[in-house]
């Protein structure tokens, strides 16, 4: 398949229209709404227009719900020069109860962690889905094959998957604006919610977080709430493959930093100097919300005001508060104790001449914002928790009249790119005020120095890298999944399987033992081939264009017990050992098993802990079997002991944990399925392959063999596999087919 590389529609889905419609003689005005995912994707959009994208054809989409629209019959209609405009209408009371109640008291707390915040309530839950599913309904309507659907936040979780079911090949691309929490939070959820929620976002192609921590935890949850298997940052679901990653948002650098030149700009500075009159300005700006720190803020600027009084009458903060959900209880608790605050310190600090405080509740025009962060000696942004935090990126772009320093939460994501900043911790009042005190006496050529490092890096990852990275690595996945796509085997490809069987002179069939040949059984031993497959097998191997090969995991002793008898090649233990029929076991490779030493005490814990599990030693490797495990139990053990090793191997290449069905295998990676067939397939030019497996060892098989190989995985996991079937007694009336070809 050719790679994409472009759509034809960019399709948002965001709990929010990027504008408020306002009523004015000459129709409807739309307003911009605050907020940073407004601010980033109205970026994008403008350099989408005034440079033809490579990737996008026409007009971006945007789904969502509008504040004051017009209820007229041509509410769809409503152009912008941006955007064509979806609609979606949701009765307040299902708003309330979904965006309220189930976003607003729940996710969004629980994702910034504020646990004790949060409402447990079963209709919001109720609510949540159904507004979700409204979504799915108005998208349905409008979604066209081409079209990259883009959905933004938390209030959409579960949309991605809703999509998924009514459109299986659509592209859809889920970023996350907020944390994700860890799974000690994520766990409060009740456990339909959170499998719900993990569903959902997994419907996705590709899922968006801001830094890796937020993108681990997330993959973190998926491990401990489904049996995904997830390798790197790459998820199996039972349909697909899906990839979650970490895509810091950018700004548009060049907007901010050339506005500060602009004439509106220039004016707002004038007057700001003139009322500074050489004061010091510290300034902060965010939306009115208890994860932003504010009350936090204020107590770190008055232990500075305490603790440096020869500051007094020379610096200002200017405190602006930018209203949002200030209808809700809360919120509108904490603008009262904000504005408490502030009065007691004015009170407390002001003088007939000076204010140390000048807050403002409202909304600051682009200029005004600019103007301010330009002019400011001190930007101070100190969230409790913080998803990226724009506000911080903008400050550093608009240092140029007046460089100033940056004070930055270290838990706003942005502190990952941002660490020439002065990191704080905002529950500390002392040390916000320390900073504070260094930012204001800090050397102009040290400053100078940590705003370039700072600057680099946010023009070189800006709004625009952000999301066309997020959209080439759709691309990529989207790529992936049509190699591991699931092709299962009908009619048609079993006739031309059998009918190249027939013409050919030198077949070779690779057959998997465990999960291909026989079904799993309690205990490995036990797991015996039975005399009607030994029948298949011997008549295929008597066959003299045939070379039967059976490549499996166990180990020398097992595999000759059960092929005794019998004309086939063996390859046990993935590879390490090989018996070419009539031949003796040679090993392929002299491996060094020292680290078994080291590996075999903490598989030892593991079965202590976790009641029947065992360890099953190999001349190369280790393995952890739970099959007979409560699931719950070794479910959570698994993840703990692949953490454990991944930690122990990290630097050795070498090494190589291979996860078979409800087995953990710790190999060198030196040799696996895929080096021996290609060792078999050396001293032979075969007109027929056929390959055979169940799980990811089988994997390293399909991958190395010629494109004309017949490549079966049994099962419905993607696969590199050409082929699946669903199950054993299926591939068995294959191969019986085989025999009876000639
Ligand atoms: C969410 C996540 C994540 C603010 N006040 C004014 C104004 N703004 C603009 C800023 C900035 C945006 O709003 C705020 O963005 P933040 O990132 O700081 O915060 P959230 O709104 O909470 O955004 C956040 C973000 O999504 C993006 O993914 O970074 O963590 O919580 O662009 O400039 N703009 C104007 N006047 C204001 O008074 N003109």
């Amino acid at each position: 398949m050719e790679k994409i590389t472009h759509f034809e529609r960019l399709v948002i889905a965001a709990y929010r229209l990027p504008f408020k419609f306002t009523k004015t003689n000459k129709g409807y005005k739309a307003v911009q709404n605050s907020g940073g995912l407004v601010s980033a994707i109205l970026a994008l959009s403008e350099k989408l227009q005034q440079t033809k994208s490579e990737f996008i054809d026409s007009k971006i989409v945007w789904a969502g719900i509008g504040d004051n629209l017009p209820k007229t019959s041509n509410a769809k209609e409503i152009k912008n020069e941006h955007f064509e405009i979806v609609p979606v209408e949701i009765s307040q009371r299902t708003n309330e109860l979904f965006y309220g109640g189930f976003c607003n008291d729940l996710l969004w707390p629980l994702f910034h962690y504020f646990p004790s915040y949060c409402v447990f309530n079963e209709t919001y839950y109720e609510a949540y889905r159904e507004a979700n599913a409204q979504f799915c309904d108005e998208l349905i309507k409008i979604i066209k094959p081409g079209d990259f659907i883009w959905i933004h936040d938390y209030q959409l979780l579960l949309l991605p998957e809703m999509i998924r079911q009514k459109i299986p090949d659509a592209t859809i691309g889920f970023f996350l604006h907020i944390p994700f929490p860890s799974f000690e939070l994520f766990r409060l959820l009740p456990r339909d919610w959170r499998k719900a929620i993990i569903d959902g976002m997994l419907g996705a192609d590709m899922l968006g977080f801001h830094t890796h921590d937020y993108t681990q935890h997330f993959i973190k949850c998926v491990k401990r709430t489904t049996s995904y298997e997830c390798r790197q940052n790459v998820i199996y679901t039972h349909h697909k493959l899906v990839k979650a990653e970490a895509f810091p948002i950018g700004i548009d650098y060049e907007k901010f930093n050339t506005a500060c030149f602009k004439k509106k700009t220039v004016t707002v500075k004038l007057k700001v100097k003139e009322i500074l009159s050489g004061q010091k300005l510290i300034f902060s700006v965010d939306r009115l919300d208890y994860s932003k720190g504010l009350l936090s803020r204020l107590a770190g600027y008055e232990t500075f005001l305490e603790k440096y009084p020869q500051w007094h009458g020379k610096v200002m903060f200017n405190f602006v508060v930018v209203p949002s959900r200030d209808q809700i209880k809360k919120y509108k608790e904490m603008k009262k104790e904000i504005e408490s605050t502030v009065g007691r310190i004015n009170g407390k600090y002001s003088s007939l001449s000076w204010r140390p405080i000048v807050y403002q509740y409202k909304s600051l025009s682009f200029n005004e914002l600019v103007a301010l962060y330009d002019l400011s000696d001190v930007g101070l942004i100190t969230p409790l928790r913080d998803g990226m935090n724009l506000v911080a990126k903008e400050y550093v772009a608009c240092q140029v009249e007046n460089e100033g320093v940056l004070i930055l939460s270290e838990m706003a994501g942005a502190a990952d790119e941002l660490s020439e900043a002065i990191l704080i911790n905002p529950f500390d009042h002392i040390e916000m005020a320390e900073a504070i005190a260094t930012a204001l006496t800090m050397d102009p050529t040290e400053k100078h120095e940590r705003l370039e490092k700072m600057k680099y890096r946010i023009i070189h990852y800006n709004v625009f890298s952000w999301a066309f990275d997020f959209f080439n690595q759709t691309f990529d996945i989207k790529q992936q999944q049509h190699s591991m796509k699931t092709t299962f085997i009908d009619e048609i490809i079993t006739e031309n399987i059998v009918s190249n069987y027939k013409n050919a002179n030198h077949r070779i069939l690779f057959l998997d033992y465990d999960g291909t040949l026989v079904p799993f059984a309690k205990f490995p031993e036990l797991a015996t081939i039975t005399q009607h497959t030994l029948k298949v097998i011997r008549q295929l191997s008597i066959d003299q264009k045939n070379k039967i090969v059976i490549i499996s995991g166990r180990n020398k002793e097992f595999l000759d017990q059960q092929f005794a008898n019998t004309n086939v090649t063996l390859v046990a233990e993935h590879g390490y050992f090989i018996k070419v029929a009539g031949k003796e076991w040679k090993s392929t490779i002299k491996t060094d098993t020292t680290w078994k030493e080291t590996i075999r005490p903490i598989l030892t814990e593991f079965v202590n802990r976790c009641e029947g599990t065992f360890i099953e030693e190999k001349t190369g490797s280790l393995a952890w079997h739970y099959r007979n495990a409560d699931s719950d139990n070794a479910k959570i053990r698994l993840h703990e002991l692949r953490d454990k090793l991944a930690e122990l191997i990290r630097h050795k290449t070498d090494f190589e944990i291979l996860e078979g069905h409800k087995v953990l295998e710790i190999k060198s990676g030196r040799y696996d399925k895929g080096g021996a067939a290609n060792y078999l397939l050396k001293s032979m030019h075969p007109d027929f392959i056929l390959a055979v497996g169940d799980d990811r060892t089988d994997e390293f098989l399909f991958k190395t063999l010629p494109k004309n190989a017949y490549t079966i995985r049994i099962g419905s996991s993607p696969s590199l596999a050409k082929y699946n079937i669903t199950s054993i007694p299926l591939m068995m009336k294959l191969l019986k087919e085989l025999t009876t070809s000639d």
